[in-house]
């Protein structure tokens, strides 16, 4: 038997940026005594992260949760009326329609790009039905284009849940520029991470200040320099009810510092990426998930499907590896549409969602991140799962 990793090898590593750098502007912001409440640092990094991923309009918010209950909020879609999304999703999805009396309907998902599937979107709409929040799973993205096509016709709002999408691009344009809206998250798990954060893209002007006002607590869109100077007193500004949606300024130098790094992670994760396809490709229980030609890969998660054969299975290789000290994920399993607060809507039936099951039973999420090329650890995964998978 081959010998396990001496610590564990988890599903990812986040992405840490230069300490004598980060240190440096650490001192920065903690001598400028201005922490919170959208300072110099956010303003900056937001700025920054637009021209990086060549899109205008972006706010940033604490994490990628709230900006997404933020985005619902903001398209004020009549209440309980219904959303259609995916269950092969991170809870936080389902969760953010129903945070907003909302109510979620289940579509099932195309079998190769693991999105909701269009047809599935159609076949759920019911007069109630007021948006579609599809999730960009793993980076693969949703069909965008045939998602228009039937806001259009059914005159719905499209909310993309983009959360495993910051580099996926289509024909060398951002996901994120389709849709009324898409949320990124900057988690520590994400490849790019401000430790906790999250981001809103959109074309809108009017929708932006609303984000940017909602995300403040509800209070109008001035400039806190602008309330000390005047002695605005800001009860007489707030017009909506808002939340506490803001990055600080500690998060937004992190995140100045992540990105002068995720370019090399990205360019890592490609040959992390490549080592895992020459050495997995011919076993014939895995299937790797592949990308269109037109789409930029993500580099978040690496899935692959296993075929269950005799005794083995997703569930036999999973429990094989952590013998080895090998943590995988079984993102997405369950289905959010089993979780005891779905279970008992209709659309979460299970003979409305054949594919969702059969992608969720099979798919397990391998390790994956940069450091992986070190000291030969991904070559000795890959001999791991050959030796598991004769
Ligand atoms: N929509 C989608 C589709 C999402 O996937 C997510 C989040 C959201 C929305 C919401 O965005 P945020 O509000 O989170 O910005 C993790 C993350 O917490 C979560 O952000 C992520 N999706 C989800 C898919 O994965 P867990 O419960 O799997 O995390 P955890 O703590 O088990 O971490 C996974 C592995 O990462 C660990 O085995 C070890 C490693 N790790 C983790 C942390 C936190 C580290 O090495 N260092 C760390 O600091 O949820």
């Amino acid at each position: 038997m081959l010998k396990p990793f001496d610590n564990p090898i988890f599903v990812t590593q986040p992405l840490i940026p230069e300490k004598k750098k980060l240190f440096k502007r650490f001192e920065e912001v903690i001598e400028s005594n201005w922490l919170t409440n959208i300072g110099k640092q956010h303003i900056f990094f937001e700025k920054e992260l637009a021209n990086y991923l060549k899109i205008k309009n972006i706010h940033l918010f604490n994490n990628g949760t709230i900006a997404l209950l933020i985005a619902l909020k903001a398209l004020q879609l009549p209440k309980n009326s219904e959303v259609i999304t995916t269950p092969f999703t991170f809870a936080a999805t389902p969760h953010s329609i129903v945070w907003n009396s909302l109510k979620p309907v289940f579509a099932d998902i195309d079998k190769n790009t693991m999105t909701i599937s269009v047809q599935e979107i159609e076949r759920a709409i019911t007069k109630k039905t007021s948006a579609v929040l599809g999730v960009h799973v793993y980076g693969f993205p949703c069909d965008v284009i045939g998602i228009s096509h039937l806001a259009k016709k059914y005159n719905l709002k499209i909310i993309y849940d983009a959360a495993h999408a910051f580099t996926t691009q289509i024909d060398q344009k951002s996901i994120c520029e389709w849709g009324d809206v898409s949320m990124l998250s900057f988690h520590a798990t994400k490849l790019f991470n401000t430790i906790e954060g999250g981001a809103l893209i959109y074309n809108d002007a009017d929708l932006g200040k609303k984000f940017y006002e909602l995300r403040n607590f509800g209070i109008k869109n001035i400039k806190n320099q602008e309330v000390i100077k005047e002695g605005i007193k800001t009860k007489d500004f707030i017009q909506e009810v808002g939340i506490n949606g803001k990055m600080n300024e500690l998060q937004s130098v992190w995140g100045i510092e992540t990105l002068k790094i995720v370019k090399k992670e990205q360019e890592d994760r490609e040959n992390v990426r490549k080592i895992y396809i020459s050495e997995l490709s011919s076993i014939d229980q895995i299937s790797i998930p592949r990308m269109p030609k037109n789409i930029t890969n993500s580099y978040q998660y690496f899935p692959v499907s296993i075929y269950p054969k005799k005794k083995l299975s997703r569930d036999y290789l999973y429990n094989e590896l952590l013998k080895y000290n090998i943590y995988c994920r079984k993102y997405f399993y369950p289905l959010c549409s089993e979780f005891e607060c779905y279970k008992n809507l209709s659309s979460a039936k299970k003979k409305n969602l054949p594919i969702s099951y059969q992608v969720a039973n099979n798919i397990l999420c391998l390790p994956f991140y940069g450091a992986l090329l070190k000291h030969g650890t991904i070559q000795k995964i890959c001999k791991i799962i050959r030796h598991i998978i004769p």
